[in-house]
Parts: structure tokens; C-alpha cells; sequence
């Protein structure tokens, strides 16, 4: 890029869930590259992360990012500390301190709705709120009677709006009334592809084997998410039950949450046990991800699918329902299968041709990788968010 085309850097406060959800993975991760980027080159932009975490994938960051933690006081008479005013006053003190030009919000409840509140405490329209909707923010929680007044209030309140699919994007204005006026726009999720990448298979398989302290079969079948029930974690242990029954394949099942004990239950009750390995929530999913074979997803719905967009930066088919935004990602019969929600028989029929078929993992896989760096790349993507931003700005 030339100099005349150089922008100044911006100052955005960043604000999302700490936890290994796929919001705060997109914040993180769009922070780490905004600190680097070299449209404004030589520093790139001031990031500052408001949270009550720091989030997951900055824990190791190289030092470029602020991280200010929200205050969240006991007192007696609160049985439910008020989070989003403390949220609200730490993002005034940050905007006055630091002279923000943009909070960008991830997760529309309550951050967007602190977000207003922190602007009119501030009394400075300059302050642009963007904010990025990322699935249960509409699909659930959003449109819960109790918090879609605040909800639609915060989203007509923002500057700019962005989903990661034209699915959320429909189901925004569906669900919460949006009228088609207010402008939202598509900005699918990325991968960065250098990190994601499928590496050395054997080698990332002997560190697999020497952390789980296991041999693992030719076949890998891996499953990542916060086992919440939308994730039917269930589902992927009856499918690997009936697609795997010889000893070619093992199922890891990474993460943790409420179905886990269900999901830990049924290997035992089908006798799989073995074969079914739960190693816990992980820091790093790459040396999983290289290692293994096949992402299996059975979601009941996704706005997008970040976790299965990762395993196919990895080289790796996914085997999901054709749900929400998953279409938008996976094409179906190229970088995978996508089964008609809920029809157990049919993801178990894919999983099987794959578990089967090691040169149409092969082609499969590539494909994937081929998908993920040319529609979904970070430096492409990432570039789109400043444009949005300079444009807010404007
Ligand atoms: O909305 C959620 O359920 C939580 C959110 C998260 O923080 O994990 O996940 C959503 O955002 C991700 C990043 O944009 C998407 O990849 C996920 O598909 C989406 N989850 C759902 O829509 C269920």
C-alpha cells in the first residue's frame, strides 16, 4: 500500500465473552491482526480489550493489545452483580482515558447495550458503536421476551451491524423486527490460514499420542465445542457408534460443558468407551486438529461455524447438518457432507464413506483447506472490518 493510501491508526475498544465460545475467538483473534496491520503501518491500530477476562486466544499474545478488566463489586444486597453498568462505566473510563473512536462489541447482550449506555454517559456522538452478532445473541437469547426490547434498542442504536452469514443476517431482521433500512453487514468469520494449517500429520499425531497417552487408530474423528445441548454432542457418539464399528477409528470429543456427562454416559452404555476420548477443553485445537481426520458437527444450529471452519483450514472434511450459516461455509459433497438436520442415519452415512474412504478424505480435505484460504482468509476479511470502520468514521 502507498502512503498516500496510509490511514491514520484507530482506537477501538474490543468487548467480548472471554471463553472459548466462537465470538470471543473472532474478537481475539481480530484484535491480534488489527494490532498488526499494516494499513497503518508501522504499529497498526490500538486495540483495547473491556472485559472480565482476558480472552482465551490473547493469553499468549505478543503484548501488542490493552487488556482492562471490569470491576465487578459484591455488595449484600446484589444477588445478581449489575455487569453491564460496571461494564459500562469501565468503557467510559477507557473512551475518555484513551480517546476511543469505536467499541466494537461482540455478542449483542449485553455489550451492545452497555455500549449505548457508556456513549450517553460520555455525551460524545463521535464514538462509533459497532456491533457483530454472532448466533444465540438473535436466535435465542435476543428474541427471549425479556431481552428483546433491549436487544432491538441496542442493535438500532449501533452505528454499523455485522453478522458472519447471510443466515443471522435474515434471522436479525425476522426475529427482532429490524427493518430492512438499517444496514447489516456480511462479514463472514476467518481463519488465519498460516496458523491453521495441516502440518505434519505423523508428527502431530505422535505429540497427540504422547499427550493422551494412547495409540490412536488409523482413522481420527475429532468433535469441538462447548457441549452445550444446541451442540447434540450426543448425536456424534451415536454416528461414530454405527458408522465405526471395527477398531480403525477413535473419536475425541474436545471440550466441556453440560452434556459432556451425557455424551461421557452413552460411549459407556454403547460399549465404546475406548474408542470415545474426552481430553477436556484445549488451549491450542491446531496439533488436534492436524492429527486428525474428519470434524464431525451435528449442531442443531449455527450461525456460521467457526470450529468446523478451522478443521478445513487444517485440511480436514466436515460431516454436519445443513443448518443456519453451515451451508455458507461447507459446500456440501466438496469440503464435506451436510446431512438434513436430525436425520442420524444420514450424518452416519457420511461419516462412514469417509471413515472408509482415505483418498476422498484426501481430496475432501483439500478442497477444505482450499475453501478456507480463499474465502475466508484473515488478511481479506480483517481489511474489511477497517473499511467498515473508516466508513462509520466518516
Ligand atoms: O451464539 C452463540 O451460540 C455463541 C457464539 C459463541 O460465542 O460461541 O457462537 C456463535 O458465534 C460463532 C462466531 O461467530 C459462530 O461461528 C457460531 O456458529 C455461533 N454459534 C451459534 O450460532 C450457535
Amino acid at each position: 500500500m502507498s502512503c498516500c493510501n496510509m490511514k491514520r491508526p484507530l482506537r477501538i475498544g474490543m468487548v467480548c465473552y472471554p471463553t472459548a465460545g466462537g465470538s470471543g475467538v473472532v474478537a481475539a483473534e481480530l484484535g491480534k491482526h488489527l494490532a498488526h496491520s499494516t494499513s497503518c503501518a508501522p504499529c497498526g491500530h490500538i486495540v483495547h480489550f473491556i472485559g472480565y477476562d482476558i480472552p482465551l486466544r490473547l493469553r499468549n499474545d505478543d503484548g501488542r493489545i490493552f487488556f482492562h478488566q471490569v470491576e465487578i463489586r459484591e455488595y449484600p444486597l446484589f444477588d445478581y452483580p449489575p455487569y453491564t453498568v460496571a461494564l459500562a462505566s469501565k468503557m467510559v473510563e477507557v473512551c475518555n482515558r484513551f480517546n476511543l473512536d469505536i467499541l466494537h462489541v461482540h455478542y449483542a447482550v449485553p455489550h451492545a447495550t452497555s455500549a449505548c449506555l457508556a456513549r450517553e454517559i460520555i455525551g460524545n456522538e463521535k464514538i462509533k458503536i459497532i456491533t457483530s452478532l454472532h448466533g444465540t445473541d438473535i436466535t435465542l437469547v435476543g428474541r427471549d421476551p425479556s431481552y428483546k426490547p433491549i436487544t432491538h434498542f441496542s442493535i438500532m442504536k449501533s452505528d454499523a451491524i455485522i453478522t458472519p452469514s447471510e443466515y443471522l443476517k435474515e434471522q436479525t431482521c425476522d426475529f427482532l423486527d429490524i427493518p430492512c433500512t438499517k444496514r447489516i453487514s456480511v462479514i463472514p468469520n476467518f481463519v488465519d490460514s498460516a496458523t491453521f494449517n495441516p502440518g505434519n500429520k505423523a508428527q502431530a499425531r505422535e505429540h497427540i499420542e504422547h499427550f493422551l497417552g494412547i495409540k490412536l487408530p488409523e482413522v481420527v474423528i475429532c468433535h469441538a465445542s462447548n457441549f452445550r445441548p444446541l451442540k447434540r454432542v450426543t448425536d456424534a457418539v451415536r454416528a461414530f457408534h454405527q458408522a465405526c464399528s471395527s477398531d480403525n477409528a477413535c473419536l475425541l470429543m474436545i471440550g466441556d460443558g453440560p452434556d459432556r456427562p451425557a455424551a461421557e454416559s452413552l460411549a459407556r452404555t454403547l460399549g465404546i468407551q475406548n474408542k470415545v476420548i474426552f481430553p477436556g477443553q484445549a488451549t491450542d485445537m491446531v496439533p488436534l486438529l492436524q492429527a486428525s481426520d474428519i470434524f464431525l458437527f451435528p449442531s442443531e444450529n449455527e450461525s456460521f461455524g467457526l470450529a468446523a471452519l478451522e478443521a478445513m483450514a487444517c485440511a480436514i472434511p466436515v460431516v454436519a447438518y445443513r443448518v443456519g450459516g453451515v451451508p455458507e461455509v461447507v459446500e456440501d459433497g466438496v469440503s464435506g457432507f451436510l446431512a438434513p438436520l436430525r436425520d442420524l442415519p444420514m450424518l452416519t452415512k457420511y461419516l462412514a464413506t469417509l471413515t472408509g474412504n482415505s483418498s476422498l478424505r484426501t481430496t475432501m480435505g483439500e478442497a477444505a483447506r482450499l475453501r478456507a484460504t480463499e474465502n475466508f482468509s484473515a488478511r481479506e476479511t480483517v481489511a474489511r472490518y477497517e473499511q467498515l470502520y473508516h466508513e462509520v468514521l466518516a
